[in-house]
C-alpha cells in the first residue's frame, strides 16, 4: 500500500451530517462541531474545510476585532485536535442577501455585501494560518437567462475577485466551479472557465480551481480531463472526490462508488501530476447517505480514502512496459483490457 503520509486528507463539517433533503426532514442527530474535530484524526484525515461561519458563526454581525479573536479560538481547537485548516469558503448563499446571487446580484448594495462577507472570510483564513480561500459561486447564476445581464454579470464577477485580491495581497483564491444546482445555470461551470476569469484579474498568479467530481460530471465532462487542464497550468489547488451516477441531482456518493474506472483516472492523473509533493489536500466532498444510521455515519469518509489509496497502489502497480508497447502499438483495446485485468486483478 503507498505510505499514507503520501497524500494529504482534509474534509468540510458539512460532510457529517444530519441526512435532511428537500423532500424530508433530519434522519440524524446533530453532531457539534467540537465532537467532530476528534473524528478528523481517527479516520486518517488533517484538514479541515471550513465555511467562514463554520469557524466563526454570525459573521456579518461581529467587529473585526471579535472576528479574528473568535478565528484565533478556533485556530486553538484546530492546534489541540492537530489539525490544520485548508480553507475557508464564504457561505454566501445561505444569507437571504443572497437570494439571487452575491457578486452578481443585480442590487449594487448586495454586491457589495458578498464582497465585504468574503473579505471577512479571508480574514477568517489569514486568523487559521491559511491563506487559501474557495469560492464555490452557488447562486452566481440565473433560473431564467433573463433576469440578469450575463456580460456585465462576468464583469461584477472579475470586479469582486479585483477586490478580494487587493483586500489581502497575499491571499491565494480558488473557484469552485459547478454547472447547476441551486441554480439552472451557473455561470462558472467548468475549470475551463474558472481559469479565463483568474487570468483576468488584477493577480493571475493568486487565481486557481478546486475541482469537484460530481461537478465536472454534471456539467458533461471527465472529472480526470479537467484536473489534467488545472494542473498542466499549476492551478489545481485542491480538489472534492466523490462520485455522481449521472446527470441527476448533484449527489456526492463516496469516491468510486459510481465509476470505479473514472475514479482510478482521477487518482492516475494526481499520480502522474506528483500531486503529493505538492503538499496540497485530497478533499473528500462525500455525503453519507440518508438510510445511514447515525453510529455508521462516518463510513463514506473513511471508505473513499480507502478506495482512493488502493487506487494509488493500482495506479502504481500497473506495468509500464506494458503500457508502452499496447501504445507504441496503438493497440487500444488491448491497453483498455491491460488497465481493466489490472483493476480487477485477472490475469489478461
Ligand atoms: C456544493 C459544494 C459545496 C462546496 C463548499 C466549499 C457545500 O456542491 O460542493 O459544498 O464544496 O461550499 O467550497
Ligand atoms: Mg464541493
Amino acid at each position: 500500500m503507498p505510505q499514507s503520509s503520501d497524500y494529504r486528507f482534509s474534509f468540510g463539517p458539512w460532510n457529517i451530517h444530519e441526512g435532511a433533503d428537500p423532500f424530508g426532514p433530519t434522519v440524524r442527530p446533530t453532531v457539534a462541531f467540537a465532537k467532530k474535530l476528534p473524528v478528523y484524526r481517527e479516520l486518517g484525515f488533517e484538514g479541515v474545510q471550513f465555511h467562514d461561519d463554520d469557524a466563526v458563526p454570525d459573521v456579518d454581525q461581529k467587529s473585526p476585532e471579535q472576528l479574528r479573536s473568535d478565528a484565533r479560538a478556533m485556530k486553538k481547537m484546530l492546534d489541540d485536535a492537530g489539525l490544520v485548516a485548508e480553507f475557508t469558503a464564504p457561505r454566501l448563499w445561505e444569507d437571504p442577501r443572497g437570494v439571487d446571487g452575491g457578486f452578481t446580484s443585480n442590487d449594487a448594495a448586495t454586491r457589495q455585501w458578498a464582497i465585504d462577507r468574503t473579505k471577512r472570510c479571508i480574514d477568517i483564513a489569514r486568523e487559521l494560518n491559511t491563506k487559501f480561500v474557495v469560492l464555490w459561486l452557488a447562486r452566481e447564476g440565473t433560473y431564467i437567462r433573463e433576469a440578469k445581464n450575463a456580460i456585465d454579470a462576468h464583469k461584477h464577477l472579475l470586479d469582486a475577485l479585483n477586490a478580494l485580491l487587493q483586500h489581502d495581497k497575499e491571499v491565494e483564491i480558488a473557484i469552485e466551479p459547478k454547472p447547476n444546482e441551486p441554480m439552472d445555470h451557473a455561470y462558472i461551470p467548468t475549470i475551463g472557465h474558472a481559469l479565463s476569469i483568474g487570468s483576468q484579474t488584477v493577480d493571475p498568479k493568486r487565481m486557481g480551481g478546486l475541482i469537484e467530481t460530481a461537478h465536472a460530471i454534471l456539467a458533461g465532462l471527465d472529472p480526470s480531463d479537467e484536473m489534467a487542464f488545472a494542473l498542466a497550468a499549476g492551478k489545481l489547488w485542491s480538489v472534492h472526490l466523490n462520485d455522481q451516477n449521472g446527470l441527476k441531482y448533484d449527489q456526492d456518493k463516496s469516491f468510486g462508488a459510481a465509476n470505479l474506472r473514472m475514479a482510478y483516472n482521477q487518482v492516475r492523473v494526481l499520480e502522474q501530476s506528483g500531486y503529493p509533493k505538492t503538499r496540497r489536500f485530497i478533499g473528500l466532498d462525500v455525503k453519507a447517505m440518508r438510510t445511514q444510521k447515525a453510529e455508521v455515519a462516518t463510513r463514506h469518509l473513511s471508505n473513499s480514502r480507502r478506495i482512493f489509496l488502493a487506487l494509488v497502489e493500482k495506479v502504481r502497480t500497473f506495468d509500464s512496459k506494458i503500457e508502452k508497447q499496447l501504445i507504441e502499438a496503438r493497440d487500444y483495446e488491448g491497453l483498455e483490457m491491460a488497465h481493466l485485468a489490472h483493476l480487477m486483478g485477472i490475469k489478461i
